[in-house]
């Protein structure tokens, strides 16, 4: 059954045709099982898995002698591929070369590497060419990772909870592990290593220390076994009170002696199990959870104090600058920078500050996060969110390769144009080797994994990007689609369609125009912009927007909380002014009144109902499209897709509706000319 279990895994059969032509580049695999190399096991059998689904033949398996049309795996010192001078120098630990090549005298291609996982990535690259349905013939394809670390996070709870998780419980089933290691985890580490996706944080940000006691760091051990020759190291978020917690010490001081004897201890325990053990993702002094501030110190003390525990091993530490605990009335917005560019030059060499892609909370559009060209003198990894928290969890059909295009792609302006923040990540601006980027993770125990098909492309072109920053939102999704749906062109064009309208869909229907975090207190599902009562400023909706009769936005200008100044000049002075303001950033960086005057020649009013409208009937137009395949899609994960459409549809209306009805009774305002009445 097409139940989406297989991902974009799936190795259906091939038209025969394809088969036929196919057969003749892939007539044997040869490799050198007697090496030992497990990752090279691995990328053996998955070959054999993709062949014999895909050409509907067993693939026979020689270990040796090369026979035509063999598909000839191995590393830099097989004694074959050595003697073909590939240009593996350049390639890292991780790059691959695939090359259609003559050995003894037999036409052969040749998947190599500097590494077993080298190997691997390049078996999925081939597998995925065979997949579209292109030749594998005449081949001369070399790649390797723009980003070191290419992490998930989940956050997930040692209760099997998600936070955030839209899909079921977590896929870490605590109770059965260290013995039962369930096939999911292997077939969850398939799928990232045919994403490039080298790590994966396997408890949530806020922290239990118990996830640090030596029957976790077992089981923790288990899962590190299944991931390792699939390239997937094993990092725990580490909660900075473990040492209290844990160790009875009377506090967390990093400064403390005891305290970093502690974490010493704790890291060599861990790595006596999981030896490599990639290390801790820490989240300190942000929504309440302890930190170094506690102690007076400040993130690169407490950054640096474990750093020192897990360099020996060489492990690393992702210090996340997701902070707001201080009370901050003025503006959430800033306090990232204010707490973190001072410290710019300080943080140890195995420390990346992980920082959001924007400055409040994985909102449907922000602007990209002023940290982002401010700390030449630290290694930054970019945090994305692969979960939609605030973009309608699991049902609303969103591709977010768009969202993380226009963040990586945004100019930073830190070294003159140009200096964009997929340079700045790929340490190339100011040339760090420590580099990544980790995303949120949408994985539960769902049978599909992510919670809705559609869900699944969010995880892959996360890989994507997280391999090339600079790759396009819209070629991915037209490999995603080719591989989940099949390479028929009418499908492709149709579904990236959908898939490239339904982020600005998303935005217009739920925050168009600059508009952020209006959703509804705690769950982050609804509309919910009237709430104003909450304890803490920065919780209420109307903190973000502050519309009242005569106007909305939030003035982040010299008149307002001047967070315009922590980006670069040129950046700053465009930000700065309305008029050079995009209009899609213009209410996150201004308050204007109702009738300021748009590019469209519309009133903000007018512009602000037009958005929402357009958002609902892009929904309808999705659907529509959706429907237009439907004899071209199986029906199982075809009526998935077009419930969720449905419930979207209805959704986006509810958005519109309420905000528009809000807005209104704020402004004093009737509903623009021509625009419905809420239903
Ligand atoms: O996105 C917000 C979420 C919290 C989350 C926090 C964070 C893990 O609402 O659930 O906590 O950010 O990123 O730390």
């Amino acid at each position: 059954a097409e139940d989406g279990y297989d991902l974009w895994l799936r190795y259906r059969p091939l038209p025969a045709g394809i088969q036929a032509r196919d057969r003749a580049q892939a007539a044997a695999l040869v490799y050198d099982v007697d090496r030992h190399d497990q990752s090279i096991i691995k990328a053996g059998e998955e070959i054999e898995r993709a062949l014999a689904g895909m050409l509907g033949a067993q693939v026979p398996n020689y270990s040796q002698s090369v026979v035509p049309g063999a598909i000839l795996l191995g590393t830099a010192d097989e004694p074959r591929i050595k003697a073909l001078n590939l240009p593996l120098g350049s390639l890292g630990s991780e790059g691959y070369v695939i090359r259609s090549a003559t050995i003894d005298g037999k036409a052969v291609t040749v998947i190599a590497a500097n590494s077993g996982v080298g190997v691997l990535y390049g078996s999925f690259a081939l597998i995925e060419r065979l997949q579209r349905g292109l030749p594998i013939d005449g081949l001369d394809i070399s790649a390797a990772p723009k980003l070191k670390l290419r992490l998930l996070d989940h956050w997930d709870n040692l209760d099997r909870t998600v936070e955030r998780g839209y899909a079921g419980q977590s896929i870490w089933d605590w109770w059965k592990l260290p013995d039962f290691k369930s096939p999911r985890y292997t077939d969850y580490a398939r799928a990232n290593a045919s994403i490039g996706i080298n790590g994966a944080v396997l408890n949530n940000v806020n922290a239990k220390a118990d996830s640090l006691t030596a029957p976790y760091i077992v089981k923790a051990a288990a899962l590190a076994d299944v991931f390792r020759p699939y390239g997937i190291k094993v990092y725990l978020s580490a909660r900075w009170s473990a040492p209290i917690e844990l160790g009875h010490l009377k506090t967390a001081d990093p400064l403390d002696p005891a305290v970093a004897t502690w974490w010493k201890a704790k890291a060599d325990e861990i790595y006596a199990a999981i030896p490599d053990f990639g290390g801790f993702l820490v989240k300190a002094n942000s929504e309440g959870q302890p930190g170094p501030q506690d102690y007076h110190r400040s993130h690169a003390d407490g950054a640096n104090m474990l750093a020192a525990a897990v360099k020996p091993h060489g492990g690393v530490i992702m210090w996340r600058a997701f902070v707001y605990a201080q009370e901050n009335p003025e503006d959430r917005a800033k306090q990232a920078y204010d707490d973190f560019k001072a410290l710019d030059g300080r943080f140890a060499d195995n420390v990346i500050v992980q920082v959001k892609n924007g400055a409040i909370d994985f909102q449907p559009r922000e602007p990209f996060h002023p940290l982002f060209g401010a700390m030449p003198g630290t290694p930054l990894m970019m945090e994305f969110q692969i979960t939609k928290e605030y973009l309608g969890m699991a049902t609303h059909l969103v591709y977010l390769g768009p969202l993380y295009e226009e963040a990586l792609q945004a100019d930073t302006w830190a070294h003159g144009k140009g200096s964009t923040v997929a340079k700045v990540i790929d340490g190339s601006l100011d040339h760090h080797a420590l580099t990544g980027m980790a995303g949120v993770a949408n994985i539960g125990s769902d049978r599909d994994w992510a919670g809705s098909t559609f869900n699944q492309a969010n995880w892959f072109v996360f890989g994507r990007m997280a391999w090339n920053p600079d790759a396009s939102a819209k070629t991915v999704a037209g490999e995603w689609s080719e591989l989940t749906f099949g390479p028929n062109p009418q499908v492709t064009s149709t579904v990236v369609d959908m898939m490239t309208t339904s982020r600005e869909a998303v935005v217009n229907y739920m925050e168009p125009l600059g508009l952020a975090h209006m959703m509804g207190t705690g769950h982050h599902y609804g509309p919910a912009p009237w709430v104003h009562e909450l304890a803490r400023p920065e919780w209420n909706p109307v903190y973000y927007h502050k519309a009242d009769a005569t106007g909305i936005g939030f003035d982040r200008t010299k008149t307002g909380s001047n967070a315009v100044a922590q980006y670069a000049p040129h950046v700053a002075a465009m930000f700065a002014d309305p008029k050079t303001t995009p209009e899609r950033n213009l209410l996150w960086f201004h308050h204007v009144g109702w009738d300021y005057p748009m590019a469209s020649g519309r009133t903000l009013w007018e512009e602000l109902a037009a958005h929402y409208t357009l958002g609902v009937s892009q929904v309808a137009d999705m659907h529509g499209k959706w429907r237009s395949i439907q004899p071209l899609i199986d029906p199982e994960r075809y009526a998935k897709t077009d419930i969720f459409l449905s419930i979207q549809q209805r959704e986006a209306q509810w958005w519109r509706d309420a905000c528009l009805a809000y807005f209104a009774s704020v402004s004093g305002r009737p509903l623009p000319a021509g625009e419905a009445p809420p239903a």
